[in-house]
């Protein structure tokens, strides 16, 4: 006797009549004699599954318990005359893939290439979305479907009769959104009317003023003036009106922003296409300090690193920054260090290790030796110890104190070329390869041209509003 089991069942063993064990059974009967062959359904266990679970049948009829379960990268399946598994004969069989995915809000197609037969869930398992079961071979695609931003499950059935078989699933989103909202003007701002970049992922037609809202503190009248542009981005004018606060400007979806294909921004549906993460303006009509209009060149960096907490200026009643006064290695040693570890750093009880003269400015020497500690700067000379605190900073030496801020004090430059600059030839000046490296970053402008070629005016020495201008890009600070 040869025990045969079904294609979902596997034989486990003889029982009476004394057989015994899975092979084949030899009895002599003589007398009437019970002998029992036990078979028992293969329930498939699954594995952890982190993309599709797949699930496969030895019917065509996704019926009783699947005999494969299985993690699935995709539904991309062509298996030709062959089947999934060797488990599997390759005709009359089924298979269910379901996953749980996270999309971004929208309008979408999907599309499932199938042979034999295919159905499609989308987050509801009861209808399908697309019911192509009984209909071979061809490329379907769904209605137009509007999902939610989040978590949807989709779940794909499918069977296969005979001949070839393949399983296909894909699905584009077609609606459009907005990708962002940036300032295109400095920040922050004093202009009655700034302007917004806007972008979309696609182009898109009928953006007006209706389609935009802000949000302000502080200010009062400010309002929506004009919208500039076409295909994927748009200009959007925005009149600051009076006071002193912020302004973002926002899109408001209505659905009537829409794409080539006709769809809607964000998909069918008012609010689905509603952007609120933009940057925002700083709108200060009164300059913070007295001695910085804004119309001073460096008006922008210094509100920044006043709003950052990076300064105190240099004389409180009335508040001033003294923009224009040359900044001395004492003076670079606080900026350097608040820049580097933020406004609540605390520079340490000095020990007098500099023999300067600090009867100038005693504050300076705290700063001085908190350079030392935390590997700035050694000092300005070995023997006897100094730190140079009235010494002025020259372009060349900021530019190695902005690139610290930047990277860390163990930062090194990359070799000089001594072809970026007019005015600094020599690569193997101590100076060239910090100068073209921050020039390159744009944490310092240039000084003019000469012959084609930017000037850096390496001797030139530094203000406290360049300085200013260069702990910003090296801090990439910006209004908090
Ligand atoms: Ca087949
Ligand atoms: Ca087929
Ligand atoms: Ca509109
Ligand atoms: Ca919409």
């Amino acid at each position: 006797m040869t025990a045969v089991p079904a294609p979902d069942s596997m034989f486990v063993g003889w029982n009476g009549g004394g057989c015994s064990g899975t092979d084949s059974c030899t009895i002599n009967v003589q007398t009437a004699t019970t002998v029992t062959a036990h078979f028992e359904k293969i329930v498939a266990s699954c594995p952890t599954i982190t993309e599709w679970k797949g699930e496969y049948w030895v019917n065509s009829t996704l019926s009783d318990t699947p005999v494969l379960c299985r993690n699935d990268a995709s539904i991309d399946f062509d298996w030709g005359y062959d089947s999934p598994d060797p488990s599997i004969l390759p005709d009359n069989f089924s298979a269910q893939w379901t996953r749980t995915i996270n999309l971004s809000g929208g309008s979408y197609l999907f599309h499932i290439d199938h042979d034999d037969g295919a159905r499609l869930y989308v987050d509801n398992m009861v209808t399908p979305v697309m019911d192509k079961w009984g209909t071979c071979c061809v490329v379907d695609t769904s209605a137009p479907i509007t999902l939610s931003d989040g978590n949807h499950v989709i779940r794909m059935e499918y069977y296969e009769g005979g001949g070839a078989a393949n399983a296909q699933l894909w699905w584009e989103k077609v609606s459009p959104d907005v990708t962002s909202i940036t300032r295109a003007d400095p920040d922050p701002t004093s202009a009655s009317s700034v302007h917004f970049n806007v972008s979309f992922s696609e182009n898109v037609t009928n953006v007006d003023a209706a389609d935009f809202s802000l949000t302000t503190t502080g200010v009062t009248g400010a309002s929506v003036t004009g919208v500039a542009g076409s295909g994927a981005a748009r200009t959007v004018t925005v009149k600051t009106g009076s006071g002193n606060g912020t302004i973002r400007l926002n899109v408001v979806d209505n659905d009537s922003i829409l794409n080539g294909g006709g769809f809607s921004l964000g998909g069918a549906g008012n609010g689905n296409g509603d952007y609120t993460g933009g940057e925002a303006y700083t709108v200060r009509k009164d300059p913070t300090f007295a001695d910085v209009p804004t119309s001073h060149p460096y008006y922008q960096d210094i509100e920044i690193l006043y709003a950052n907490n990076m300064t105190g200026g240099c004389s409180t009643n009335p508040l001033k920054f003294c923009p224009n006064q040359i900044m001395n290695r004492g003076q670079a040693a606080a900026f350097m260090l608040r820049g580097n570890f933020g406004p609540s750093y605390v520079p340490p009880v000095p020990t007098h290790i500099f023999k300067d003269d600090w009867t100038k400015g005693p504050w300076a020497e705290g700063w001085a030796e908190g350079m030392r500690n935390e590997g700035f700067s050694a000092g300005c000379l070995a023997n006897p110890l100094k730190y140079c605190p009235w010494d002025l900073i020259p372009r060349e030496q900021a530019v190695i104190f902005a690139l610290k801020l930047k990277y860390g004090k163990d930062y090194m430059a990359p070799p000089a070329t001594g072809t970026v600059f007019a005015d600094m030839t020599n690569p193997s000046f101590y100076a060239t390869s910090w100068a073209e490296q921050a020039y390159k970053e744009g944490i310092i402008p240039n000084c003019g041209m000469s012959g084609g070629k930017p000037k850096i005016c390496p001797k030139d020495l530094v203000s406290r509003g360049l300085a200013a201008y260069m702990i910003v890009r090296a801090k990439n600070l910006s209004m908090p």
